[in-house]
């Protein structure tokens, strides 16, 4: 009987020290593994180059001759190693822009780099891009404008089979590519075969995107589709490369479609509620205009102005896409070089010795009061861990206590997003003079979110999270 009774304790206490606390369950709607993979990128580089850099336009009507097109330098090793050097992680190129001219020799057109002079007319700037891209371990991007001003049936239904025949040349040489960039720009006058017209589209049904999207998806399942309304992310709403000071991952797209007007701020800082995961893009360029421009040369934005940018895109949860355009002789200018290497300089200063690593913290709050919980995990350098609490508690807070008092800039915070997008509001606190006192406070996080303050100096940091949608789920926190 004894040894019954003992037995029945060991089984009820081994049993009891199993039992497992669970993780949160994911509050939908949540990131696809493309789109997570698409945040983890933080900084892309978008390449406008054609024959607006030989004619100096923005936006070619669409009669250019092709032999305009002639890079006397062009090589592209260049571009991804300054991009490698300087932190990008992918590039997206213009295909092709408004006025047509497709940068690969394309067999639906003439109007293409098979008939300039630049290589005799077998040259491929896709295929060379799309190659050192490769080489350097860059992901590749398509920028292919649905707004064609050279080709005669624009408008029509041959158009959109002449505009998915040139994707499936694209995606079939190049497999690889991991976003798609659809233009919102739509309609109006150009060349059109010679008509020299004015034409007008309702881009919610003529380009039958569905369809579209269906067919690119055939050649590559994983690709993010950008275009105002995504599907896979949307248009910040602005092309200063700023997403807003709240930005929601979440939007419900139904609201949006590419050329609708007055949404800008619906884009720019999403739906907390929306009903998909579709985040904001920051697209931006180094000079005023997105082609190159020499009477720009003075005007490239210096690595301070590019830094403001990456605190408020990357810094606030979205992603960087800068714009570098190449000159006329098919190279980076010296000036946007420069201005890169001394953007990545400031980064590599301001970020870096991370405080948080060597302090300790502890949460008032943490999930089943299990370890594999614990506030710990902010800064074990692991974003598959975190720290979260109980599904009931959504405010709770975090201290982070150093050896010494130490001065502090930036505060760094990532939310767990593969299990959906939670905090709505935070603030931060530092001790001071026996007292807690508030030095920030934001509102949602997301991928990644950076404060910076005024220079304070203390031995302790507070981060209280104010409300969340759900218990709140945090990967990592960073201090410098
Ligand atoms: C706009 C275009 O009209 C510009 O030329 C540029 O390509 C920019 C990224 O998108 O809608």
């Amino acid at each position: 009987m004894k040894k019954l009774i003992f037995a029945i304790v060991v089984l009820g206490f081994s049993s009891c020290k199993q039992t497992k606390v669970l993780p949160p369950a994911p509050l939908t709607p949540i990131p696809s593994d493309a789109q997570l993979a698409w945040h983890e990128m933080e900084m892309n580089a978008f390449v406008h180059f054609t024959t607006n850099t030989f004619t100096d336009k923005e936006w070619g009507y669409g009669d250019e001759r092709e032999d305009v097109f002639s890079p006397t330098e062009f090589n592209p090793k260049q571009w991804v190693s300054v991009l490698k050097e300087t932190g990008f992680k992918g590039m997206i190129l213009t295909c092709k822009h408004h006025d047509g001219f497709c940068l690969w020799p394309s067999k639906y057109t003439e109007h293409s780099v098979k008939n300039s002079l630049w290589r005799n007319g077998k040259g491929d700037v896709v295929k060379e891009v799309a190659e050192a891209c490769k080489e350097a371990g860059l992901k590749f991007g398509i920028y292919l404008s649905p707004w064609d001003r050279n080709h005669t049936a624009y408008g029509s239904p041959e158009y959109i089979e002449y505009y998915r025949n040139q994707l499936k040349e694209l995606f079939t040489f190049y497999p690889d590519v991991f976003e798609m960039w659809f233009d919102g720009a739509n309609g109006g006058d150009g060349f059109y075969g010679g008509k020299r017209e004015t034409r007008k589209i309702d881009g919610r049904i003529y380009y039958d995107w569905p369809t579209t999207l269906r067919l690119v998806r055939q050649f590559n399942p994983s690709v993010i589709f950008f275009s105002d309304a995504g599907p896979g992310v949307r248009w910040v709403g602005n092309e200063n490369g700023v997403v807003g000071e709240t930005n929601w991952n979440t939007i419900t797209p139904d609201t949006l479609y590419a050329g609708k007007g007055g949404i800008e701020k619906l884009l720019n800082e999403g739906n907390e509620n929306g009903t998909h995961w579709i985040p904001a893009e920051c697209d931006v360029s180094i000079r005023p205009g997105w082609f190159y421009h020499a009477k720009e040369d003075s005007l490239v934005k210096t690595p301070e102005q590019l830094f403001d940018i990456y605190l408020k895109s990357v810094g606030r949860g979205s992603l960087l896409l800068l714009n570098i355009p190449p000159d006329r002789r098919g190279l980076f200018h010296e000036n946007d070089v420069n201005s890169l290497k001394g953007f990545r300089e400031l980064l590599n200063r301001e970020f870096k010795t991370n405080l948080a690593k060597d302090a300790n913290v502890k949460a008032s709050a943490v999930r089943g009061e299990d370890e594999n919980y614990s506030a710990k995990n902010l800064i074990d350098n692991n974003e598959q861990t975190y720290w979260t609490t109980d599904d009931d508690v959504t405010s709770a807070s975090f201290e982070m206590i150093f050896d010494k008092t130490t001065t502090i800039k930036y505060l760094v915070l990532k939310e767990n997003i593969a299990l959906g997008q939670r905090v709505k509001s935070f603030s931060v606190e530092c001790w001071n003079d026996g007292s807690w006192k508030k030095i920030s406070e934001a509102t949602t996080i997301g991928h990644k979110r950076i404060l910076k303050f005024d220079s304070v100096k203390t031995n302790k940091l507070r981060v209280n999270i104010l409300e969340s949608k759900a218990c709140p789920v945090i990967s990592a926190v960073e201090i410098y």
